[in-house]
């Protein structure tokens, strides 16, 4: 095998972010820019002589040619396999599955998640560690400091290899493993669920549409609920990966799945609606006539986890990003469990679910998860919900109001402001945390601030702290507004404004949450003065 090293100059702004590297896919197509983000992952982690990864992604524009570069990489780099999903396909969770299952020394994942895919929109990579999850904030600073002093990379001069049919390949000495992506995942899931129940809660006649939004989980979408659940065929839509995702933005949200929301808010809706991203990760829960918040929907499936045969014995505790509502709180200080807050991102979970401290995880931004694997799980999160809904046999809407009577409920709302020029966002926020000290005491339409701050994080596993998360102001009658830089976007700065407020179990639960949440918007807008900010008060989207 003949190599290649070539010599490159630093590239700036390779700084992974909340989750990865994301970028404009032209960008990521620049000569060099994909081989020296590689080259650096492989420094940092004290190279790949001898290793196996897994790599796959979700189907978008530029996937396939970016795998085969990352093939020849390895080969290149002395790697002794890679594990690649056909077509080069892998959801983000499978990937976790896989790379936790072979014992891998990590995996190469391929996704700007629920970002739009074509040449002119987004592309991403991330590395995720042997644990199967995101790597964690000292290694993707070890790779950021690697592309900053990088003058080399190693490539094969070799051919492209077939991913086209599963088998095993090699380049050079390097074993190429190309794997169906979606057998390892199907098995997983039939060990965490009961199967038999969800079966004949399809054959009594249970109606669902699951929107695959033309993105990676289809196909494992087709194979679980059509294939081994029975569902009738035409239950998954959009069940085909594109790599533009049909045009669409992949995200499952009342946005961007407005279709499915739609319908479901509709006289022929079925009895459940659910979608996921772009990579497969994220997930969308609604009932007949009843939107499920992701925050609500954690609080839910950890309040009834035991219906499902892996938590039957209970749940060791559970962890939320600090942005995500109080609901998963309370139901923790019910069952007498911990409850951790960490900061946006799913690889501040790892140390906690490899502790043991915690069994399920969410966030607001639409991801929930559990300790099978090392990352948020859209369809393992429409599985528990089909799981517990065989059980309980009851409408999704009476679950929310009965989980409702028993808890109170969070109404919760995010606000986007996206494409901002960073500079106004980094001065608005700035000019908030200068005043947060000041905060306590004084009122803003109406509503007195009790308390502020600045979020950060103290691992308790490992000890380490992260700083500057997230700002944070509480007002008088359980009401909340956090403000944060998205560290996902590729344009601008987005900034997320979320917005909380708690009605206790005698309240009214049943208002439209922009109704609930009037006052906290009203406060918000005056604290922040944001429209002369940025010159406007509506957000881009709504969630
Ligand atoms: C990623 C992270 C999540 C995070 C989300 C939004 O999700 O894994 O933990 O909540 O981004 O982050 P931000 O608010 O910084 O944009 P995904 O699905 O995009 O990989």
């Amino acid at each position: 095998m003949k190599i290649d090293t070539i010599s490159c100059k630093p590239i700036a702004g390779q700084k992974p972010g909340t989750s990865g590297l994301r970028k404009k896919t032209r960008v990521f197509m620049e000569p060099g820019y994909l081989e020296n983000f590689i080259q650096s992952v492989f420094n940092a982690i004290d190279g790949a002589q001898g290793k196996c990864f897994v790599v796959g992604g979700d189907g978008r524009y530029f996937n396939r040619q970016a795998i085969q570069k990352i093939l020849k990489m390895a080969a290149a780099n002395g790697a002794a396999k890679v594990i690649v999903g056909q077509n080069g396909l892998l959801s983000t969770p499978a990937a976790s599955n896989l790379i936790r299952k072979y014992k891998t020394d990590g995996g190469l994942i391929l996704s700007a998640s629920h970002n739009p895919g074509g040449i002119d929109e987004d592309f991403g990579i991330k590395y995720n560690v042997p644990n199967g999850g995101p790597a964690p904030e000292n290694i993707t600073a070890a790779i950021y400091d690697q592309t900053c002093s990088l003058s080399e990379y190693k490539i094969a001069d070799e051919p492209i290899i077939d991913l086209g049919s599963i088998g095993e390949r090699k380049m050079g000495e390097m074993i190429v493993d190309v794997i169906d992506p979606v057998a390892d995942y199907k098995a997983l899931m039939a060990s965490l669920f009961d199967f038999v129940h969800i079966r004949n809660l399809f054959a009594g006649g249970f109606t669902m549409v699951f929107d695959a939004m033309h993105a990676v989980t289809g196909p494992y979408a087709k194979a679980i609920l059509e294939g081994a659940l029975g569902a009738p065929e035409g239950t998954v839509i959009n069940a085909i990966p594109s790599e533009d995702f049909g045009g669409g933005h992949p995200d499952p949200n009342p946005v961007w799945a407005k279709g499915l929301m739609d319908l479901m808010m509709s006289t022929n809706a079925p009895y459940l609606g659910a979608a996921s991203d772009g990579d497969g990760d994220r997930n969308m829960i609604i009932g007949r006539n009843a939107y499920v918040t992701p925050s609500d929907s954690l609080a839910v499936l950890a309040a009834n986890a035991h219906f499902a045969p892996a938590y039957r014995e209970g749940l060791s505790g559970i962890a939320r990003s600090m942005p995500t509502s109080a609901a998963c709180d309370r139901v923790a200080a019910k069952m007498h469990i911990g409850c951790y807050e960490t900061p946006t991102g799913w690889k501040f979970f790892g140390n906690l679910l490899d502790a043991d401290k915690v069994t399920i995880c969410g966030e607001e931004s639409a991801g929930t998860g559990s300790n099978h694997v090392r990352e948020k799980d859209g369809l393992w999160a429409v599985l528990l919900w089909l799981n517990i809904l065989a059980e309980r046999r009851e409408p999704v809407k009476d679950i929310l109001l009965d989980h409702w009577k028993h808890y109170g409920r969070d109404y919760y709302s995010r606000y986007d402001y996206e494409a901002i020029p960073a500079e106004d966002a980094n001065k608005l926020v700035d000019d908030l945390r200068a005043q947060l000290d000041s905060l306590p005491g004084k009122s803003f339409a109406g509503l007195k601030v009790t308390k502020a701050d600045e979020f950060s994080y103290n691992d308790p596993v490992d000890g380490s702290v992260s700083t500057g998360q997230g700002l944070r102001v509480w007002f008088e009658g359980d009401a909340r507004v956090v403000f944060r830089l998205s560290g996902t976007g590729t344009e601008g700065a987005t900034l997320r404004v979320y917005l909380e407020q708690y009605v206790d179990t005698h309240g009214n639960h049943t208002q439209d949450p922009q109704v609930a949440l009037k006052g906290v918007v009203a406060a918000m807008l005056e604290m922040t003065d944001l429209g002369n900010r940025i010159g406007r008060t509506e957000p881009n989207v709504i969630t």
